[in-house]
């Protein structure tokens, strides 16, 4: 052994050795970004000096030291005094008498709701900062808003592991993931009792600023206004919004069967809609996002906010008949992202907190705060927003069931049942609880499968690492996660540690908050991004919010007053159905599953033609 061990060594020349040595060295420096092991602590931000050598800058983080570390005293006194978001969770959705007396006195109403504000969004940058392919501050990356932003840094490409150097070098498949830790055994209704309503808004909403650019990649959008724009009404472009519009009174097109309004079809506004061969002609809406033909509960919202513009059009008119078209439609546009805002907030958001606190839509309380008017979406906002757990076995319609077969990519149910009654059926059915994994109709695998690819692809950092820049403290262990011993066994096996589970899957198999929708992480990563969202579109602005922008009292009124409720009252006709994001408590919460003789919920249930769209589609839907 000795003697071979030298012989080899003996063969080469003393230089080709020094070489050999030399390459060793250098590869073995090069292997080490000390970046990969994130060492910088609370926001402080990581450079690479040298091949082997990090810098943390901890410049306005409040701490110091050589990872940012140690608090100085006003950050330690604050962490010291302030209370974990578990326990603020906590309060707010108990002792009810005491919110109620609270959401009365309107000083101590709005200082939380300023704080509620102000603290969640100052854990947004802005102006944001990396994309997926920047992860150190560039002017390409602010500028170029074709991008989706990214709140925390792509990890760098010389990694040990996909997470840095924690965890295996292989990340699991993400089908078998998916089957085993995502796929539904059998529905569980969500304890917040939100609905379909609630579902299809979610989805409707969201698809106006997540719109991920299929021919470019996961890390860029086409959504180039970032936010509250109402381009899933009006479309994205310019050449888009004119072919929807009716150049009268600022009015949209539309069609009128059986006495009530739908958007036109494709005929009649030629715009781009996705919809597959079979669909006929006369079924073919055409509505500003492109997509929307894909599940009636979206082309009812489409349908609704429709009628709402023609609406308020013919408010504004009457107020103003000097205007002309344009003058009216631009003002009711900014009517109605107003609308929008004020039922997100205290409608939609206020559902999912399930706060007895009353959220309040008020851009005056930001006005003297320091806030910057502007957003960008960020890439991990869309990711966390795959709330697709929500979506049930088959969808209930007055006495039909349809399966996802029937129901996608299918028009005809709106003109069968009209907007009313589909508002009434939606809110009497259960959607699915969206934390605590196994809650996602097998219909829908490949977009979980596709959302952890483009993860992936886009080099996310863990989930740890997102729960510690959003002021949480990361999980300690699979258990910790999961609240539960099976699926946090499977898991560690898989990831080998609980610094490396990853993002998304994370999310969906978080321990639920005690008779909730979600786990912690999910609000505490959504709000922050949801509320300077909303509150950073310019019509919250000091000199977009007064009377004159909306076109005067009447429109700021509108504003000031909408409701999911009066948002459909005023636009069915006859009786206003049951409208509310949760299913009232009258109605019976358990039929969200259905028999398996009339459930057609596996994936090939969908139609041939309808699956394959569905699976082209963005991830998003
Ligand atoms: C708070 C309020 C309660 C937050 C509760 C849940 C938030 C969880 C996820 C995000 C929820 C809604 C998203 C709504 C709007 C998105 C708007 C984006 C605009 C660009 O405690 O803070």
């Amino acid at each position: 052994m000795k003697f071979t061990m030298f012989g080899e060594l003996g063969a080469l020349n003393r230089q080709g050795m020094l070489l050999l040595l030399l390459a060793g060295i250098l590869s073995l420096s090069r292997a080490a970004n000390p970046c990969c092991s994130n060492p910088c602590q609370n926001r402080g931000i990581c450079t690479t000096v040298g091949y082997q050598g990090y810098e943390c800058d901890c410049t306005r983080t409040g701490f110091y030291g050589e990872n940012c570390t140690t608090p100085e005293f006003w950050t330690w006194l604050r962490l010291t005094l302030k209370p974990t978001p578990n326990t603020v969770h906590y309060i707010l959705t108990h002792y009810p008498r005491v919110w109620n007396l609270v959401n009365q006195i309107p000083f101590v109403r709005n200082s939380i709701m300023r704080y509620v504000l102000t603290s969640r969004a100052h854990l947004i940058e802005s102006p944001p900062t990396y994309n997926s392919n920047y992860n150190y501050k560039s002017w390409e990356a602010y500028a170029n808003v074709s991008y989706y932003t990214r709140t925390l840094p792509p990890t760098p490409e010389d990694c040990p592991t996909p997470m840095g150097v924690v965890g295996k070098k292989t990340l699991p498949d993400p089908k078998y993931l998916v089957e085993t830790f995502l796929m539904r055994k059998k529905f569980i209704p969500d304890p917040q009792r939100t609905n379909m309503m609630f579902a299809f808004f979610a989805q409707h909403f969201t698809h106006q600023f997540f719109k991920t650019d299929q021919s470019r990649g996961p890390a860029f959008t086409t959504g180039l206004a970032h936010g509250v724009d109402l381009s899933h009404v009006y479309g994205e472009t310019l050449d888009r919004q004119h072919k929807l519009r009716l150049f009268t009174d600022g009015k949209l097109k539309f069609q009128v069967n059986n006495g009530e309004v739908y958007p036109p079809t494709v005929q009649e506004a030629p715009v781009e809609m996705t919809y597959p061969p079979h669909v006929p002609e006369h079924l073919k809406f055409a509505v500003g996002q492109e997509v929307f033909g894909l599940v009636p509960g979206l082309m009812m919202y489409a349908t609704i906010w429709l009628r709402e513009h023609n609406r308020v059009c013919d408010v504004l008119k009457v107020e103003h008949p000097d205007w002309d078209d344009e003058q009216l439609f631009q003002t009711t546009r900014l009517i109605l992202i107003g609308e929008t805002i004020k039922i997100v907030i205290e409608d939609y958001v206020q559902h999912l907190s399930g706060y007895h606190f009353k959220l309040k839509f008020d851009p005056e309380l930001l006005f003297n705060q320091q806030f910057q008017y502007s957003n960008r979406i960020a890439s991990e906002f869309n990711t966390l927003y795959h709330w697709h757990p929500l979506m049930p076995d088959s969808f209930k319609i007055e006495d039909k069931d349809y399966s996802y077969r029937e129901f996608l990519f299918n028009n005809s149910v709106l003109l069968e049942h009209g907007i009313s009654n589909m508002v009434d059926s939606f809110s009497r059915q259960i959607a699915g609880r969206v934390a605590g994994g196994r809650n996602m109709n097998p219909a829908l695998l490949k977009v979980a499968i596709t959302t952890i690819e483009h993860t992936r692809q886009m080099r996310y950092k863990s989930l740890n690492e997102y729960r510690k820049r959003f002021a949480l403290k990361p999980y300690e262990s699979f258990e910790d996660l999961t609240g539960e011993k099976e699926m946090s066994a499977e898991l560690k096996e898989l990831y080998g540690d609980i610094d490396a589970i990853e993002m998304y899957p994370g999310l969906m198999i978080e321990k639920p908050r005690p008779g909730a929708i979600f786990g912690e992480t999910m609000v505490e990563l959504g709000a922050p991004f949801s509320l300077k969202g909303l509150m950073g579109n310019p019509i919250c602005s000091p000199e977009y919010w007064k009377p004159s922008t909306f076109g005067g009292k009447v429109g700021f009124d509108i504003v000031n007053t909408a409701t999911l409720k009066t948002l459909v009252c005023n636009n069915v006709k006859g009786q206003c159905p049951i409208v509310s994001f949760s299913v009232p408590e009258s109605v019976p919460s358990k039929s969200g599953s259905i028999s398996p003789k009339s459930s057609n919920s596996g994936l090939d249930s969908v139609n041939p033609q309808g699956h394959a769209l569905l699976k082209e589609q963005s991830t998003e839907l």
